[in-house]
């Protein structure tokens, strides 16, 4: 298949899931983090292509944000949630130019980052939500990643060291930085869930990338490839993702890692990882129901059934990110 193929393959992709879920920029029952990683599927697209098809979603879909999630999200008790958000719109100016995107986003990072940021419990990290019980990948991964972006949209040095500390208490507590294994979380009583997935490897992956874009040193190279090593050969054995289809969360997680292993792939000239995104694009593309919809086990059919929209994106964002 030609990038011309591909390109073509991931807008059919995009319009087939609108075509079901997408109305006046809002995403039919997406919650407030399904949305935003939604939202990123359409930066990645035009990132990709430079349609500016896609420049006018990402205002209609800003505009969606400000009319039902308003300017500042302190209401919302989840952390990640809000550093998903953020991710979403500071990308959102790096590739437009346009500012009031990251504007947007600063406010909202700088109320999470100082109601979340905790050095007393294992010296650093983010909490998970505002009952500060336990610090979890899904906001430290992210809440770096965030930083590093905001760091470049605002042209400002500081969050990059908020982005080193964040990736230094990731690598002490939850990462094994021998093989790239990245648990879940941690609570109160110390208690760990080693469990891995998708989204976790991938944002992991993503801010050392970013990290070592900005600092050229070699240790975030080495924790990005070991995380994406043990994604693609640990988790999957470079085979088809086929899996995280229960609950409301789980089914877009594979969506999010694609974007990261695809800058992985760019980064460091590895073309094995594009094979892999490739690979399962083809398969969740010939799984297709009638619709043109794809669910998230990517090797098997997808039925003619009512699927979630989150569940749904996932297959989407893989098409998009094998481009
Ligand atoms: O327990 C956390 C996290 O550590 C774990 O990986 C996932 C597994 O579940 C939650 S994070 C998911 C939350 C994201 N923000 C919105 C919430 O509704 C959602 O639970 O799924």
């Amino acid at each position: 298949m030609t990038q011309t193929e591909r390109i073509v393959r991931a807008k059919e992709a995009i319009e087939a899931h609108k075509a079901v879920y997408y109305k006046e920029g809002g995403y039919d029952r997406a919650d407030f983090w399904d949305y935003a990683e939604i939202f990123e599927i359409i930066d990645d697209m035009y990132q990709i292509t430079g349609d500016p098809d896609y420049r006018a979603q990402i205002e209609e879909m800003y505009q969606f944000v400000l009319r039902t999630y308003k300017e500042t999200w302190e209401y919302n008790p989840y952390n990640d949630d809000i550093m998903w958000l953020v991710i979403a719109l500071t990308r959102a100016t790096l590739l437009t130019g346009e500012r009031k995107y990251v504007e947007t986003a600063k406010v909202n990072y700088d109320l999470t980052f100082a109601r979340a940021w905790d050095e007393e419990f294992l010296g650093g990290g983010l909490f998970w939500r505002v009952e500060n019980q336990c610090k979890n990948s899904c906001v430290n991964c992210p809440g770096a990643i965030a930083a590093c972006l905001l760091a470049k949209a605002l042209d400002d040095e500081s969050y990059y060291d908020k982005a080193k500390a964040i990736i230094a208490w990731q690598n002490k507590v939850l990462t094994d930085t021998s093989n790239g294994h990245v648990s879940d979380c941690i609570n109160l009583e110390g208690k760990y869930n080693h469990w891995t997935s998708t989204y976790n490897q991938g944002t992991y992956v993503g801010a050392n990338c970013l990290l070592y874009a900005h600092t050229g040193e070699d240790e975030y190279r080495q924790n990005a490839e070991k995380a994406a090593s043990f994604a693609m050969n640990e988790m999957y054995q470079g085979g088809i993702m086929n899996n995280e289809e229960g609950g409301n969360d789980l089914p877009g997680f594979k969506g999010i890692m694609a974007r990261w292993i695809r800058l992985f792939a760019l980064s460091f000239d590895k073309p094995e990882y594009m094979d892999w995104l490739r690979k399962n694009a083809d398969s969740a593309w010939a799984n297709q129901n009638s619709k043109g919809l794809m669910n998230t086990q990517l090797g098997l059919p997808t039925e003619e059934k009512e699927y979630d929209v989150f569940t749904c994106s996932a297959a989407v964002s893989v098409c998009v990110n094998a481009i």
